[in-house]
């Protein structure tokens, strides 16, 4: 069912056309101050609601309250209400079973059980809402993702280990790195390369200095098997005989201001433009900027700083800058905070986002009623000139900030996180959110982003990191280094690594499948033992795929944790190469202990898992010869997707495979 409010900017997140009903929604009693409807919903005690995507807080979401509004929130601490995407689908549990989507491309208010614990209130304006009713939350799930489309698919490469930092500065950085690595025996795939390869932070250059002969030098990694993955920022350098400059304005595709002149805002490249996105001529031109570094052989990218974040507009810095020379002196605490105020209000300010408006199909649009659109068609952008460039090829894309519909052309990383215990949770947390709302290929800074990690965090991270299909480890400039090499126990990371990729064929094919069937990898253990009460308040474990569920350690010192079991499964303990030892364990909860040298999973009663021989990297993995992990009494088919990896997939690459007890 769907239902219009106002006047929403088509998003294109669904890909069906659904006719509007007639009537009020279900479910939920509608209220209207001007513009803005509130949706109201009353909680009964058991109702859970799941959803929202990337948001912090927990799977369930009862409790807190959230914003839709794209923003970069490096300090991203549990007192938070937005992050970088906007996913406005949750689902209702309880006394009842429903989804919704709000289909909106500006600000979405959640609150859910905050003021009042017992009231769901979501606030918007101009959007449209879809319902989804169904016997349980899978199914609920699988009808928004049926509507939304089909999500995006890395190449196989892109499940490899990849390792990143801000800060890699030169050809010589990237080496050593691969170097160490090569030299410790550590798996590798892919080497990313953040805004410092770049030309004064110029989109679509790259810095000679640094990196003399890119092409040749990603020629050279990509024979080492390994893929040099650039970063690409939303905002364009103000630079005169810059060509991206020149032709965007000569183009007219910048964002402009109310009086018809670019926008003019202070990113990394300093004053700059932001390219319009939403226009779709200014899209498919920016889309074909790329090419440059895809002409030296590059095959992933990572877009950055597309909320978009502004750390100032030229107009509001000016304002700042007057009112403080006018300020002679400071003799009151008024006097200091009207100054010390006009600076700490300049970034990601709302009257700026208010302040410039996109050349869109449907007309001029002030930018804060399609913010949260922004990074989306950036990334759009990018996979529509790819989908040109080289039709049927697969590249890695992936964006920091996203909205609904960019599930089918990227996929994301959740931002800043740090280098806290918390964090490791939150990560595991977003994960369902994320697959929720399309996002399957995702994945948080493992070690975390900020801060300072330490060997015991990182590697229990990388515990929980083997499962997830974007596998990276990336850190802050002048933060404590957190390459694999850089502890102590090196031989404890090789072993974790190569256990990711011992677990490549099953996490690939069961990624793939559930992108086909448009089912989540991750699922909270309520979706799967609705009718077990514990499981459903379960926050800190998951099921990943058909097969298995994990139970991270997530706490400084522990040796273990407890953990809950549903119902009958294997205890599996993997710690080097693809060898493990296995234990059945009955329904109930137990204490597990789990050293920070392996990996501990579970394997539910009537699956299997399909496991390979650890590798250096994904060219040189041997998915032919598997072991069979099994917990079955009778044959059991598995699903394997074992296609070439960098061509679009069919449904003819599924094998179905039986395994015999
Ligand atoms: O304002 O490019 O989230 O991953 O390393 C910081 C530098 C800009 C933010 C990204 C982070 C990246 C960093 N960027």
């Amino acid at each position: 069912m769907k239902y219009r409010f106002g006047h929403p900017f088509p998003t294109d997140a669904v890909i069906r056309k659904v006719a509007l009903s007639s009537g009020a929604p279900a479910h939920f009693s509608l209220s209207r101050e001007g513009e803005l409807v509130t949706l109201s919903y009353p909680l009964a005690e058991e109702d859970a609601v799941y959803g929202l995507g990337e948001q912090m807080r927990g799977i369930n979401k009862r409790g807190w309250h959230y914003e839709s509004w794209n923003l970069d929130d490096p300090i991203h601490h549990e007192g938070r209400t937005s992050l970088y995407g906007a996913h406005n689908f949750f689902l209702v549990w309880g006394k009842e079973c429903f989804g919704a989507f709000l289909d909106c491309a500006g600000r979405v208010e959640y609150d859910v059980g905050f003021t009042d614990r017992n009231l769901f209130t979501v606030k918007a304006k101009d959007f449209d809402l879809y319902l989804f009713e169904g016997d349980s939350p899978s199914a609920i799930v699988r009808e928004f993702r049926a509507l939304i489309g089909r999500s995006y698919i890395p190449p196989k490469w892109a499940f490899g280990f990849a390792q990143s930092r801000w800060g890699y500065k030169n050809e010589a950085d990237i080496r050593e790195v691969y170097e160490e690595y090569r030299k410790a025996g550590l798996p590798l795939d892919m080497l990313f390369l953040d805004i410092d390869y770049m030309e004064r932070f110029k989109d679509f250059t790259v810095d000679k200095t640094r990196f003399p002969d890119l092409k040749a030098f990603a020629a050279e990694m990509k024979q080492k098997n390994i893929h040099l993955v650039p970063i690409i920022d939303a905002a364009v350098k103000v630079e005169e005989g810059y060509p991206v400059y020149d032709e965007g304005i000569q183009k007219g595709y910048f964002c402009k201001d109310a009086s018809g002149s670019p926008f003019v805002v202070g990113v990394w490249p300093g004053n700059s433009v932001l390219p319009d996105m939403l226009n779709p001529a200014a899209r498919k031109w920016f889309g074909s900027r790329y090419r440059v570094l895809l002409d030296m052989g590059i095959e992933g990218f990572w877009n950055d700083m597309n909320e978009p974040v502004l750390f100032y507009s030229q107009e509001r810095l000016q304002d700042a800058l007057r009112i403080a020379s006018e300020t002679k002196e400071i003799t009151c605490l008024a006097d200091y905070e009207r100054v010390s105020h006009t600076f700490f209000g300049l970034q990601n300010n709302d009257g700026d986002y208010r302040a410039f408006y996109h050349e869109t199909e449907n007309g001029r649009v002030v930018h804060e009623a399609v913010h949260n659109l922004y990074g989306y068609n950036m990334t759009r952008a990018a996979a529509e000139y790819f989908a040109e460039y080289a039709p049927g090829k697969r590249f890695l894309l992936f964006s920091r900030s996203s909205c609904v519909g960019m599930h089918r052309y990227g996929g994301i990383w959740t931002g800043d996180n740090s280098a806290w215990w918390s964090h490791l949770l939150l990560n595991l947390q977003q994960l369902p959110g994320l697959n929720m709302c399309g996002f399957l290929f995702a994945g948080a800074d493992l070690g975390g982003f900020g801060g300072s990690t330490t060997e015991e965090l990182l590697l229990r991270w990388l515990a929980l990191g083997v499962f997830v299909p974007l596998m990276r480890n990336h850190s802050n400039l002048g933060s404590r280094p957190q390459e694999c090499y850089r502890f102590t126990r090196t031989d404890v990371f090789r072993n974790l690594l190569g256990i990711r990729y011992s677990l490549l064929p099953y996490l690939y094919s069961e990624f793939v499948r559930c992108a086909f069937e448009n089912d989540m990898l991750f699922r909270p253990l309520a979706f799967a033992y609705p009718d077990d009460v514990r499981a459903r308040t379960v926050e800190d474990q998951l099921l990943v795929g058909g097969s298995l569920m994990i139970a991270p350690v997530y706490t400084q010192n522990a040796k273990g944790r407890y953990v809950y079991l549903p119902e009958r499964m294997k205890l599996i303990r993997m710690k080097a190469g693809d060898r493990f030892t296995e234990q059945t364990l009955e329904k109930g909860e137990y204490y597990i202990p789990v050293s920070t040298e392996e990996v501990v999973f579970f394997l539910r009663c009537g699956k299997v898992l399909p496991l390979a021989r650890p590798a250096l990297n994904t060219a040189s993995l041997d998915d032919k010869n598997l072991t069979w992990v099994k917990f079955i009494e009778r044959p059991t088919a598995f699903t394997l997707v074992r296609d070439g990896g960098t061509s679009q997939i069919r449904k003819e690459d599924f094998e179905t495979v039986l395994v015999e007890p």
